[in-house]
C-alpha cells in the first residue's frame, strides 16, 4: 500500500482551507457554544428558531417530512424545514424563520462565528429565491450574508434559487462580523432565513434547509495551550464527513487547525 501526500501548493487555497477548516474543527469543539438544528430534537441551549407570523400570518415554512417529488429526503431523517411540506410555494409571499440566541463571545470578543448547513431549491431562477440575513441588533437593522462579504463562504456562497439538483452543504466563517458589533456578549444575535416569491405561480417545491449549525464563542487561555496534535476529522472535498478511503482526494484535519491533503492509493 502506497501513500501519496499532496499539500496544497496555492497560497491563497492554503489559506481558505486554513480558515474554513480550521472553523470546522472549533465548530466540533463548540460543544454547549453551538446551536444544531436538525429539526428532529431542538437544541437544550439558548438557540431557538422563530417560525415568523407576525409579519406574515399565512408563513409557509413548516417543519416536517416533504412529501414532495423533487425538494425531499433529508440530511438528518425525516424532517426539515420547508416552504411547506405539501404544497407548492405560494405567489407574492415573503416567508422568514429566524434562529436567535445570545452572544456568547464570537460576536463580541473577536471569537469564532460560524454557519453551516445544508439547502435543497427547486424555484424560478432568479424570480423567487431565498435570502439568509443576521441582525446584531435584535431585528432592527439586517445584513445580507450572501451579497454583503461580510461572511466567507468556503465552498462558495449557497445558491437559493433555481436547481440545487438535490442537498447541498454550505459553510461560511463570519467571524469578521465581530468588527460591526457594538453590543456585548449576552445580547441577541438573530439569522433570518427567507423565501420571496413573485406573482407568477410555478407550482415548484421552493426552499429547503437541514442541520443547520451556529458556532458562537470566544477562545479561553486553555485554548492556546493546546499541545497534543491529533487527526480530528476527515471530510471529502465538498466539506462532508468522509470515511479514510483509498483513491479519493481527502482533507485531514488536525485539532491544532491544521489541514492536509491526502490521496491514499491501493
Ligand atoms: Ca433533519
Ligand atoms: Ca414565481
Amino acid at each position: 500500500m502506497r501513500y501519496l501526500l499532496y499539500f496544497v501548493e496555492v497560497k491563497q487555497l492554503i489559506i481558505i482551507l486554513l480558515l474554513s477548516f480550521q472553523g470546522l474543527t472549533q465548530g466540533v469543539d463548540c460543544g454547549e457554544l453551538m446551536g444544531h438544528f436538525n429539526f428532529e430534537v431542538m437544541p437544550d441551549t439558548n438557540y431557538f428558531i422563530v417560525i415568523d407570523t407576525i409579519s406574515n400570518p399565512n408563513n409557509i415554512w413548516q417543519i416536517g417530512e416533504s412529501q414532495k417529488s423533487v425538494v425531499n429526503g433529508a440530511v438528518s431523517s425525516p424532517n426539515i424545514i420547508i416552504t411547506d411540506t405539501i404544497n407548492p410555494y405560494a405567489i407574492n409571499d415573503t416567508s422568514s424563520f429566524i434562529i436567535k440566541f445570545p452572544d456568547m463571545g464570537g460576536y463580541s470578543d473577536f471569537g469564532t462565528i460560524e454557519i453551516e448547513g445544508y439547502y435543497n431549491v427547486q424555484s424560478d431562477n432568479p424570480n423567487d429565491f431565498g435570502m439568509i440575513e443576521v441582525s446584531l441588533d435584535n431585528g432592527v437593522t439586517w445584513i445580507d450574508a450572501i451579497q454583503s462579504g461580510w461572511v466567507n463562504w468556503a465552498f462558495g456562497p449557497p445558491m437559493l434559487s433555481g436547481n440545487s439538483n438535490g442537498w447541498q452543504y454550505f459553510y461560511g466563517d463570519a467571524s469578521t462580523l465581530a468588527s460591526f458589533f457594538n453590543g456585548s456578549t449576552g445580547d441577541t444575535i438573530k439569522w433570518k432565513f427567507s423565501y420571496l416569491t413573485d406573482g407568477i405561480q410555478d407550482s415548484l417545491d421552493g426552499l429547503a434547509f437541514d442541520d443547520l449549525r451556529f458556532c458562537n464563542w470566544a477562545i479561553g487561555l486553555e485554548e492556546l495551550s493546546k499541545t497534543s496534535n491529533s487527526l480530528t476529522k476527515i471530510v471529502d472535498l465538498m466539506g462532508r464527513e468522509s470515511e479514510d478511503l483509498p483513491n479519493q482526494l481527502l482533507i485531514f484535519i488536525y485539532s491544532d487547525g491544521t489541514t492536509e491533503k491526502v490521496f491514499r492509493v491501493e
